[in-house]
């Protein structure tokens, strides 16, 4: 296996994986509040998907594009949102990244260059190919777009549209499949034929890699080349990425459809254990590190609880206000 210490400094290691940290206290925090009734709807968290969206972000520009999913929240920190009006708005509060008004399934940033997220499976991919056309050909900057995407929405026709235009035209749009093995409580066996995904590729000539999506750096590494193939006008790549949700599709899952066991074996590859083990192994971290880490994500985790807790919810003057921009009223 190759050394992390090759690949990234000790600074960039220690900000992966406080990253990481992050997002799961973050989604730790939404279940608690969730179940508390704190929470309007459904809400979706990325428990166990961590190090594709960190990994996969930290190989990208600050002006770069992503489009996400309903599972989107640690996309949302990742890109680098604020922690506490992410919390916000997944509460709906006034104070939220989106004025409150989209919740945990819709949550987009502008100024982070996130192009947001919905429920509709697969609907992302079009988006991006159209952020992509706009990146090659008005903005002219190299910049590219990254799609997260979910292992269901591989089967959906939309998807196909979008990597059929992108190759077509040779846009700088990455497809990160999170191939978490189920599309909502259907296992991949019955929802694709075959169940190499990266074979999607192969009739629009797009080139395509399997990766551990538990291996921060290898998600990293992997897509750097991926942005690269892109920022050289050399087109789209689609990168399946396997990772596992250790949480329900929603919260609220009974999760009839799968075992403790083949979870507990899943567990074992935990993406912050598994990344905390080999830098604590290479020397690249010490336990007082790792504590100071976890100390400082539980402070950041407090005050966006506070903030978001002590925010109003949008009155209905805010909503027409917004009726109003949207609509040019
Ligand atoms: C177009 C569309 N079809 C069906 C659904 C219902 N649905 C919601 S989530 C989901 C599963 C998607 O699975 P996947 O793409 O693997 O993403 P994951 O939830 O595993 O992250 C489905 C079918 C939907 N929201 N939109
Ligand atoms: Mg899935």
């Amino acid at each position: 296996m190759i050394k992390i210490k090759d690949l990234i400094t000790k600074d960039e290691a220690k900000a992966l994986l406080e990253k990481m940290i992050l997002c799961r206290e973050f989604e730790n925090t939404v279940a608690k509040l969730f179940k508390e009734g704190a929470i309007f709807g459904w809400t979706h968290l990325g428990i166990g998907h961590e190090a594709v969206a960190v990994g996969a972000i930290s190989a990208i520009n600050q002006d770069d594009f992503i489009v996400i999913t309903y599972r989107g929240h640690i996309h949302t920190l990742a890109k680098g949102s604020d922690t506490k009006r992410v919390l916000a708005e997944i509460l709906c509060k006034k104070t939220g990244i989106n004025g409150g008004f989209g919740g945990s399934l819709h949550l987009h940033d502008m100024t982070v260059y996130n192009f947001g997220s919905s429920a509709i499976v697969g609907g992302g991919a079009p988006i991006a190919v159209g952020i992509a056309y706009y990146l090659k050909y008005f903005d002219k900057k190299k910049r590219i777009c990254i799609n997260f995407l979910g292992d269901g929405a591989l089967a959906t026709g939309i998807f196909h549209e979008a990597m059929n235009l992108a190759a077509l035209w040779k846009l700088p749009v990455i497809f990160i499949c999170e191939n978490n093995q189920y599309a909502e409580m259907t296992p991949i066996i019955t929802h694709h034929p075959v169940t190499d995904l990266s074979l999607r590729a192969v009739p629009f000539g797009i080139p395509s890699e399997t990766i551990d999506g538990m291996d921060v750096v290898e998600v990293r590494e992997v897509v750097k080349k991926a942005v690269k193939h892109a920022r050289e006008d050399k087109g789209p790549y689609l990168i399946i990425a396997n990772t596992y949700r250790f949480v329900g599709h929603y919260e609220g899952d009974p999760q009839y459809y799968r075992s403790k066991e083949e979870i507990e074996k899943w567990k074992a590859k935990d993406p912050i254990d598994l990344f905390v083990n080999r830098l604590i192994e290479e020397g690249y971290l010490s336990i007082e590190e790792l504590n100071k880490i976890k100390k400082d994500v539980q402070l950041q985790i407090d005050e966006a609880i506070n903030f978001a807790k002590q925010s109003q919810a949008p009155t209905l003057e805010d909503l027409l206000n917004v009726a109003k921009k949207v609509y040019y009223l």
